[in-house]
């Protein structure tokens, strides 16, 4: 059975605990949402083994109890299956609340949330570093997709396969709107995330201190697939960051402390502070990604106002995409304008903040208000989804009226 999003709470109160037997991740080594759920299972202590798409379980039961062709999915020990890691992480941090991967303080909350809706949903640095570096690059991801596909095949069966799935990673390229007059920007923005977080990882093991939050697993998603392991922007990484490269790979390592901050405690930071490299990373965010999120709410408004009959639960495809875009967009970015398609899911990431912003307390929510002002964030914030967007069988859809 697959878990909805509004199953997976219940789910996870049900099953407490390890349950019997491990978990499987479904997923790939080159994958990006792969990379973020196999560093947060390790550092959690989840017990689980690891299995290829390619693996019979996945296509004979798996994906189609998901409806879902997409990277990772979840099965539980129980049998029920999860994809999409936003849903994955709301139900594996009420099942295992230790260590949280939630800071308890709204300031580290909100920004660990932020970080992670970036770094999942707005990085196309990554895509570009793979794509865009073809000597380099090509020989090694071709191999590697070719790999989860046959994991024990020969070099010709690799190329074979891998080049099939390079075609339709490439086929992305229109949605992302990357065009080579953009190349510099995403040097640019690449440049920024490392040399901001050198500079934090100089005297902070994670993004709030001792322990590693959403916001460090979602960092994950680009930094390690992609940017951590293909090898022109690994290459990049080692040159001019050494500190990050060393990040990527003890979030993969199942421990928390590393060697080099074994004097930290395993905790977030007091008085709930946020680093100033943290707010530098989410105020560069923002600058780069608002326009974004504001033009797509507006689509969606428009889409949402031409249709007033639908009930909630309808599905925003047509075409029954699980992920549609609502159109291109054109927005600024870095002194250029960038022509892409409107990430709808995205708005569904961000409205889980927005839910949870709406919930606090009022000293909470000042503190976070506060926060949010002074970290560039408070547009964002203060988008109006006009009617909630929800997700059933694994599809976008319409949420019932506020
Ligand atoms: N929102 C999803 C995205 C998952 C996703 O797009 N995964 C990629 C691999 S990293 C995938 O399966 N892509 C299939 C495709 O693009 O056809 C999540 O958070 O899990």
């Amino acid at each position: 059975m697959s878990l909805d999003i509004g199953d997976v709470h219940a789910a996870a109160e049900r099953f407490r605990g390890p349950g019997d037997g491990p978990f499987t991740l479904y997923g790939a080594y080159a994958s990006f949402y792969t990379g973020k759920t196999r560093s947060y299972l390790r550092k959690k202590g989840i017990p689980f083994v690891e299995r290829l798409p390619s693996h019979p379980r996945f296509r004979q039961e798996v994906s189609p109890a998901a409806r879902s062709k997409r990277i990772p999915i979840l099965e539980t020990p129980e049998g029920h299956v999860i994809q999409d890691t936003t849903a994955i992480f709301e139900y594996l941090e009420r099942r295992f609340p230790d260590p949280p991967a939630l800071p308890p303080g709204p300031r580290q909350r909100l920004a660990a949330y932020l970080v992670d809706l970036f770094a999942s949903e707005g990085l196309k640095v990554a895509w570009h570093y793979r794509w865009n570096f073809q000597e380099p690059n090509r020989h090694f991801v071709v191999r590697e997709f070719g790999r989860s596909f046959k994991p024990q095949g020969s070099d010709e069966l690799l190329d074979h396969y891998g080049n099939v799935v390079a075609a339709r990673m490439d086929g992305h390229r229109p949605r992302l709107g990357i065009t080579p007059e953009l190349f510099p920007a995403m040097e640019a923005i690449y440049f920024d995330i490392l040399d901001t977080l050198e500079a934090h990882f100089t005297t902070t093991p994670y993004l709030f201190g001792g322990l590693p939050s959403v916001g460090d697993f979602g960092l994950m998603g680009p930094l390690f697939a992609h940017l951590g392991r293909d090898p022109w922007p690994l290459h990049v990484m080692q040159q001019r960051a050494p500190r990050v490269f060393r990040w990527v790979e003890h979030m993969n390592a199942p421990e928390i402390v590393a060697p080099e901050f074994w004097d930290v405690p395993e905790a977030y930071l007091p008085d709930d502070q946020v680093p100033d490299t943290v707010k530098r990373l989410i105020r560069m965010f923002c600058v780069d990604n608002t326009p974004v999120y504001q033009a797509t709410a507006t689509l969606y408004r428009d889409w949402v106002e031409a249709r007033p009959y639908l009930l909630g639960g309808s599905v925003i495809s047509d075409d029954d995409e699980d992920q549609p875009n609502l159109g291109p967009i054109t927005t600024p970015l870095r002194g250029h304008s960038i022509t892409a398609g409107a990430p709808a899911h995205a708005l569904w990431v961000l409205q889980r903040t927005l839910d949870w912003l709406a919930a606090l307390p009022p000293a909470e929510r000042a503190a976070a208000d506060a926060l949010a002002a002074e970290i560039g964030a408070a547009d964002l914030l203060s988008l109006d989804l006009v009617r909630p967007l929800t997700r059933i069988g694994n599809r976008l859809a319409v949420g019932d009226r506020p």
